[in-house]
């Protein structure tokens, strides 16, 4: 038995609310189920057990929103009040959602989009047709794409739909509702005997449905499952509890041969095969750091306290690159000296003296004592005012008294929301909206871009080696799916300013800037990124990520949907050594000394972004060159923005 009570405390009677916590208001509700009558017409009823929970809104306005649902076999749908136009404020919806014994509710939204804050705005899915907590499957706001649906089961044959909103107000939600039969809702688990397969949690990729237990069991001939143990047989067991579900998992498994699981190949413990070369060369294949313990390490490495060989030059670096940061220990400067971000030691009185000491400039960074003086790492206001602090703009808090640093950072975020799981590499709908794909003439895609204003986008100069050909150039913002471009936003450049410096041999200064003929309109798939300032500090080691629709490996095909990947800082000293100096002070380096991960060709011009602590998105880079791709020591380089950034702002006024 479900009920539902409303208390509404009248305006004048407002000074007794701070008395009424949730809690008292539960416990007289217990207490007077428990005293009511215990018969229902001439049924006796005992409860056994009575949960209860209370919510206090402030400004609830009755708006007459409690829907009563039967769910069967054909698709049904429910909004938001007033979807598509904005959900009404200070409000609370309830859909109540049954279907026939022996089904589960299945709840598709097509579309969503609740305030940003989960705070005061959220749909929130029960299992059960009270708000009670403990039953609840899910709890969401946000937009969320097309690609990134919010999917639910129930256990059983009842749902409960909420929708609390505060003074925002937004678009909502349009859902479809069904049943299906409740074994096929949570049915789960099977028993496996192929020498490789896979299998994914209960409606996968929608949300898995509270209250299921699956097993399954992999039971493979003459065949081991895992390295490091004996048997053929594998058990993997699935709980899922009364609250709280997602989106889940799919696993992959392969079973391999005991008695010789790589043949010519060095084994694993983690299951991998890999080259022979590969044992104890510093670099970790098999992902388990298996093939880099007990190693005897040669003279231009460093032997880390956990067994593993390291390049000398990763010493004192400031990145962990032993894994147990054995390099990074004893790495103090003598007395009297400080040890910059590169791992170079100073005297200490060149701290924060004015003048670049550190080749990183972090003896200058975070200089206190320097208040509104200026030197080369200063922030510098319109009004010509100087902050000392680390990448002080548009970092939500005022520091210029003019307010310049937070002027213009209408940039760097993407209005939709992005789930934690998302499949391989492929970008979500709107999860890169200053990515640009640039298409010549019959070519198709040749070179990415970032969307800098609505009439301005940022590329490398070598992508335009013909700079008569402006009309054959096109430029597609919003855009995922190359062959999808249906609401893409597709301009004409009207000029392409190519840096004065460029230098085609040594691609020194590889920046252009393109003008659009017409404006682009911001929406959920359009806006641009931030533009670090010159004094923009990425320090090493620190994620970011490159985008672009270029090759998928070196020599490969472009790809269709447009690729992501999560790539690391590197420290300039040790991208000036693995380039063997061919880096000028405009490039950096990004990505993985072991390998595997980079930009590749058609990434060119494209940005390379970093997440900043507020969490607004700065374009660090443009995918410039690189020796071949995703090779071991070869880092892809980029232009440095900040070094660029006084020009930007020269030719655009951004
Ligand atoms: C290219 O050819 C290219 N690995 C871009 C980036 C990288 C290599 C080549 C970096 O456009």
């Amino acid at each position: 038995a479900y009920h539902w009570s409303q208390f509404d405390i009248p305006e004048m009677d407002q000074e007794i609310v701070p008395e009424l916590t949730e809690e008292r208001v539960v416990k007289a509700l217990r207490r007077s189920i428990r005293q009511e009558g215990k018969r229902v017409g001439n049924i006796a009823v005992t409860a056994s057990d009575i949960t209860a929970s209370c919510k206090m809104i402030a400004n609830y306005k009755d708006t007459k929103c409690f829907n009563s649902l039967m769910a069967d076999t054909t698709s049904k749908e429910f909004t938001s009040p007033e979807h598509p136009r904005r959900y009404p404020a200070n409000s609370r919806c309830q859909w109540q959602i049954r279907a026939p014994k022996g089904y589960a509710i299945s709840v598709k939204f097509r579309t969503f989009h609740i305030e940003d804050d989960c705070a005061n705005d959220y749909v929130a899915i029960y299992d059960s047709l009270s708000p009670d907590s403990t039953y609840a499957i899910t709890k969401q706001c946000g937009l969320r794409p097309p690609t990134n649906p919010l999917e639910v089961v129930s256990s059983g044959n009842i749902m409960l739909v909420n929708l609390i909103t505060d003074k925002v107000q937004r678009p909502g939600f349009r859902a479809v509702y069904t049943v299906i039969p409740a074994i096929a809702a949570g049915s789960c688990g099977a028993s496996l005997t192929t020498p490789t397969g896979n299998f994914t949690s209960p409606q996968f990729p929608s949300f898995y449905p509270p209250l299921i237990d699956c097993n399954w069991n992999i039971n493979v001939k003459r065949r081991r499952l895992v390295l490091s143990s004996a048997t053929n047989t594998l058990e993997v067991k699935f709980h899922s509890d009364e609250s709280y579900t997602d989106k889940g998992f799919r696993i992959t498994y392969t079973a391999f041969d005991p008695v010789n699981p790589c043949p010519g190949q060095f084994a694993c413990t983690s299951g991998y095969c890999i080259k022979k070369e590969q044992h104890c060369d510093g670099w970790n294949d098999c992902e388990d750091m298996s093939d880099e313990k007990s190693c005897h390490c040669d003279d231009e490495q460093f032997t880390c306290s956990n067994g593993l060989c390291r390049p000398q030059y990763f010493v004192c670096d400031r990145v962990n690159d032993c894994g147990d940061n054995s390099d990074e220990e004893h790495c103090d400067c003598g007395r009297a000296e400080e040890r910059c971000g590169d791992g170079a030691c100073i005297p200490q009185e060149f701290i924060c003296d004015g003048k670049n000491d550190c080749a990183d400039g972090s003896d200058e960074v975070s200089c206190v004592a320097s208040a509104g003086i200026c030197n080369d790492f200063s922030f510098k206001c319109k009004n010509k005012q100087c902050v000392n602090k680390v990448n002080a703009e548009c970092d939500r808090e005022e520091d210029c008294s003019d307010g310049s640093d937070e002027q213009g950072c209408n940039c760097g975020v993407r209005p939709y929301k992005h789930n934690r799981i998302v499949g391989g590499q492929n970008s979500d709908v709107g999860e890169w909206p200053w990515q640009v794909s640039l298409h010549f003439q019959t070519s198709g895609h040749v070179c990415g871009a970032s969307v800098i204003s609505n009439k301005w986008l940022l590329s490398a100069a070598h992508c335009f080696i013909q700079p008569d050909s402006i009309s054959n150039w096109l430029t597609y913002s919003g855009l995922r799916d190359q062959n999808i471009k249906d609401s893409v936003q597709k301009r004409t450049l009207k000029n392409i300013i190519t840096h004065p410096n460029y230098d085609s041999m040594t691609y020194d200064y590889d920046i252009s800037l393109l003008e659009l003929s017409d404006p682009l309109n911001f929406t959920n798939t359009v806006h641009p990124i931030c533009l670090p300032a010159p004094t923009h500090v990425f320090s090493a080691g620190s994620s970011c990520f490159v985008t672009g629709w270029g090759t998928l490996r070196e020599g490969g095909s472009v790809a269709q949907i447009l690729q992501k990947a999560e790539v690391k800082v590197i420290n300039d000293t040790v991208c000036n050594m693995v380039t063997e100096g061919q880096v000028t002070s405009r490039m950096m380096c990004s990505g993985y000394l072991t390998g595997g991960v980079d930009a590749c060709q058609g990434d060119s011009g494209g940005p390379l972004v970093c997440r900043s602590d507020v969490g607004k998105w700065f374009q660090a880079g443009i995918v410039s060159w690189g020796e071949g791709c995703a090779r071991r020591n070869k880092p892809g380089i980029y232009t440095r923005v900040t070094k660029l950034r006084d020009w930007i702002r020269e030719i655009t006024n951004i």
